[in-house]
């Protein structure tokens, strides 16, 4: 029904259990003619009134969240499609052909390359649609700012194919699909399976490959949008985030968990377009349900605008004869298994078998030929039902909209795939199966030209070309593209917030208590202040950090509408316009998407903004891990902090919350600088060089730095050590007098751990040994290093030297080495081989589960307390 159906042409013969059908008449005659003589906002009112009496009553009704099973824009309502229809259709098949060819190419050459078709294939209209009409670019002589647009994954090779339209690749970029590394040897572009800004740093915005990152960065993204205008730092009015995602996609748990927030900041400025093909890659979305249902219900539920595009226009004459309302019937209650049979078979089979199920169906289908009803399109491949939409959609206010776009996965492969369960990993085409596409499509491309699988483009003064490129002229220029340039923003120096770090004096406090600290002092600072976004996912009243919720605010779109109850503390919960922090509540896929959001600003919005995200570490590699990946691939720069780190220093915690792994993962991602400072002097030079870095030189990198809840005596930092605080370690102590025979060791701590080893190390001292102390502020930063010089002398490289690791230790330390961390083992094995030849290498950590007791009985329990590391250089030192 793409027209409203009139009122009473409504057949209830399907109610069945209706008591009374005489009384049902009546009341349905009255509200009849109370929609013809007063109007719709009445009949919505008297609706409303008998709701509330129903609910008054307790008589248990609920409304449905479904509404029938069609276009949610009707045809009356549909505007006039404003592009050139006939040139936008050749366009989009251009597309879907060199898409196509692009992965069979790839994959005729080499079987093991993989790629998809068939998403793309049931996707192409909605992505020209937006193309064409509504993704603005970002266009910064004075134009607009730019959309933000979120591309499904596996289906690049459409991006690629109209960017290969555009000009912006050439024949030898698609012929290198998938081959990044063969395609810098023959000077082009490779292109990436998936969206990867790191791979492909000019082109891609927003890494998709892993699914359901992509939804929930999308709404982040347009949250943080809202949060640079109500922070006067940049207005971002008039922008849009736009996702394309799968209905597959629409079950992991990042893509649902954050509708609400959307709905509840009134995101209008996002809309959603996911394409409802039914299937994902084993077999239907849901074969025995019906997955658009599901998530209308979902999505209405959370608060979002629906719209609803099933259908196209060719379905519009038959839902007008439709009087009876039979065919949105048997529409609606089509299981998505059956549809998608439908899908895969021709016009016969579905005029004997969907038409075939009622007279009334029969006799609407009597029109038309098999061809006829094999052609009738789904919702999603009709460019003027897309625009319809997207229209209705752009202008959307107060709440974020989804587009439920119904279409067929693989549409146009015909037997090759349409429909097919096989159809997500179909890479290979027989020369019918092209000869038929081209045919479908009315490509003007010869049968040679087809079963060779020539890319096309037509001549550059066509009409095509010369649309395509107006269009987007239109629009602010080409896109996805990924811009870098921003004004680098000025760090104080370090003295100025770390000054009671640096010079501590032996002064007890934890390194949390010093971040924090340092975090205050920063955020006051005339230029940087602004820029630095602290993001919580509701713990900072654990890390200290209530004062900040009066120094800078919590970010609410609303302001405070109400007294807090703390309204007269010092400490007091203060939410506002403008308030800096990011209070995410227990989400820390959410914070992390918020985090990702501001760590890439300098990016997506050309502005650079600081984010410190201060979490439990446990739930920050271990719990988000490849949200994290997915912000690396999006060349983040910002603080990670993992606070309560570590194994042992917050010890009632338990197996849950004793992180003794996230150094080891951090160590895996190649832009992360990971530090497990002991003292709150390495932490200020370590947070400093980080600004630095990401702020002045705008290096695409990011820290992870481990924080303790611990207090202790904080040392002054030692003159000259900064250097070797950010290589990863410095020798900080020598203990003991005199070598005497065989009395020499040295011991190597980081974070929590440090504490026990120097203490270890007066121990051994007072029994007459010499004892380096090195502190290690990152283990990964060191094997890196390690790594590095020995590839570049294994190469024969020109400037290979010593790891700094081995030249440490040659050059300030003797005997056996024994390294102790709050981590797993196999953090302080990284260094193992570059550890000076000769000298015993031991190491201790606290590998298995996490266990709940006094951080004494913890250390001792794993082996790494004082008088464990005592032991362990005895025997080292013995050759046991
Ligand atoms: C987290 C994650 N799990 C699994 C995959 C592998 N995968 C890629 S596409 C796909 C099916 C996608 O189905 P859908 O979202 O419906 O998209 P469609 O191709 O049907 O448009 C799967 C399972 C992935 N990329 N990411
Ligand atoms: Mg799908």
């Amino acid at each position: 029904m793409n027209a409203p159906l009139p009122l009473h042409s409504l057949n209830m013969a399907h109610i069945t259990m209706d008591a009374n059908p005489e009384e049902t008449a009546e009341w349905r005659d009255a509200f009849i003619a109370l929609v013809a003589t007063e109007g719709p906002e009445r009949a919505r009112f008297m609706l409303d009134e008998l709701a509330r009496m129903a609910r008054a009553g307790r008589i248990g009704w609920q409304p449905h969240l479904n509404t029938p099973y069609v276009n949610t824009v009707s045809v009356e309502s549909q505007p006039v499609f404003p592009g050139d229809l006939a040139v936008e259709e050749k366009l989009a098949s251009i597309m879907r052909w060199n898409a196509l060819a692009m992965v069979v190419r790839a994959n005729k050459a080499y079987g093991e390359l993989g790629g998809h078709i068939a998403s793309y294939a049931s996707a192409a209209d909605l992505f020209e649609i937006g193309f064409n009409h509504f993704f603005h670019a970002r266009n910064d002589a004075g134009g607009h700012r730019g959309d933000l647009v979120f591309f499904q994954p596996h289906s690049a090779p459409g991006v690629y194919a109209r960017a290969y339209l555009e000009g912006r690749l050439d024949e030898d970029d698609l012929a290198h699909y998938r081959q990044e590394i063969s395609a810098a040897g023959a000077g082009a572009e490779g292109l990436s399976s998936y969206p990867h800004p790191w791979l492909m740093p000019d082109f891609w915005q927003f890494p998709t490959g892993s699914m359901g990152i992509g939804p929930i960065s999308s709404i982040y993204h347009a949250r943080f949008m809202r949060y640079l205008t109500h922070r006067n730092l940049l207005d971002c009015a008039g922008r849009k985030v736009w996702g394309v995602f799968g209905d597959g996609e629409m079950d992991e748990p990042e893509s649902m968990s954050a509708l609400t927030l959307a709905a509840r900041e009134g995101l209008d400025n996002l809309v959603w377009v996911v394409n409802c093909n039914l299937q994902r890659l084993d077999g239907p979305v849901r074969g025995n349900g019906r997955v658009i249902d599901e998530l209308e219900r979902l999505f209405s539920g959370a608060g979002w605008n629906v719209i609803k595009l099933l259908w196209g226009s060719d379905w519009d004459g038959l839902f007008a004869r439709d009087l009876t309302g039979a065919l949105t019937r048997a529409l609606g209650s089509t299981v998505d298994g059956q549809m998608q049979t439908f899908a895969a078979k021709d016009g016969r089979y579905n005029r004997d078998h969907f038409f075939g199920q009622s007279p009334e169906l029969i006799a609407l289908a009597q029109g038309m030929t098999d061809e006829q009803i094999d052609r009738l399109k789904r919702g999603g491949h009709d460019l003027v039902k897309i625009y319809a939409a997207y229209a209705e959609a752009a202008k959307a206010s107060g709440k974020p909209t989804v587009i439920l776009a119904h279409t067929k996965k693989g549409y146009g492969m015909g037997s090759a795939g349409q429909g097919k369960m096989t159809t997500h990993s179909q890479k290979k085409l027989d020369e019918t199966d092209l000869i038929e596409f081209r045919n479908r499509f009315n490509l003007p491309l010869s049968d040679e030209q087809a079963t060779s699988l020539s890319f096309f483009r037509p001549a550059e003064d066509s009409a095509e070309m010369k649309y395509l490129r107006e269009r987007r002229t239109q629009l602010g220029g080409y896109l996805p593209r990924r811009l870098t340039a921003c004004e680098a923003v000025p760090v104080p120096p370090v003295e100025q917030f770390a000054q009671f770090a640096l010079k501590a004096d032996g002064k007890e406090m934890s390194t949390t208590m010093a971040f924090v600290r340092m975090l205050g002092t920063l955020l006051k600072d005339a230029q940087l202040g602004k820029r630095i976004v602290p993001i919580v996912a509701d713990e900072a009243r654990t890390f200290g950090m209530a004062n900040l919720f009066k120094q800078v605010g919590i970010y609410s779109s609303v302001g405070q509408q109400y007294a807090p109850e703390d309204i007269g503390s010092v400490l007091s919960y203060r939410e506002a316009l403008d308030g800096q922090i990011l209070e995410e509540g227990i989400s820390e896929a959410g914070a992390i998407a918020s985090w990702t959001a501001a760590a890439t600003s300098y990016s997506v919005h050309g502005l650079a903004m600081l984010p410190f995200y201060i979490y439990y570490s446990m739930f920050g590699f271990q719990r988000v891990g490849d949200a994290i990946w997915a912000a690396a691939d999006q060349r983040a720069r910002g603080f990670l902090l993992g606070a309560t780190s570590g194994r042992t220093t917050l010890g009632g915690e338990g197996l849950q919350h004793q992180d003794g792994s996230s150094h080891l993962v951090a160590a895996t991602i190649p832009n992360c600088k990971a530090y497990d400072p002991a003292f709150a002097g390495e932490l200020a030079v370590i947070l400093d060089a980080g600004m630095r870095e990401m702020m002045v030189e705008q290096k695409d990198v990011f820290y992870y730095v481990t924080l303790m809840n611990e207090n202790y005596a904080q040392p002054d930092l030692p003159e000259g050590v900064a250097d070797g605080v950010l290589r990863g370690a410095y020798r900080m102590e020598q203990v003991g007098t005199a070598e005497e025979a065989g009395r020499r060791v040295t011991l190597l701590g980081s974070g929590a751990i440090l504490t026990e080893v120097r203490k270890a190390a007066a121990v051994l001292a007072q029994e007459g040994w010499l004892v380096d102390v090195v502190s290690v502020t990152s283990w990964s930063e060191l094997a890196r290093d390690g790594v590095l010089q020995e590839t570049r002398e294994l190469n024969g490289e020109a400037g290979a030297q010593a790891p700094w690791i081995t030249e440490l230790l040659e050059r300030t330390t003797g005997g056996a080495v024994i390294a102790a961390t709050d981590y797993v083992r196999a953090v302080p094995e990284s260094v193992r081989a570059f550890i000076p030849a000769g000298r015993r290498y031991v190491t201790l950590g606290t590998d298995g589960f996490g266990r709940s007791d006094t951080r004494a009985a913890l250390r001792e329990f794993f082996s790494v307390d004082a008088q464990s590391i005592v032991r362990a250089a005895k025997a080292a030192a013995s050759g046991r």
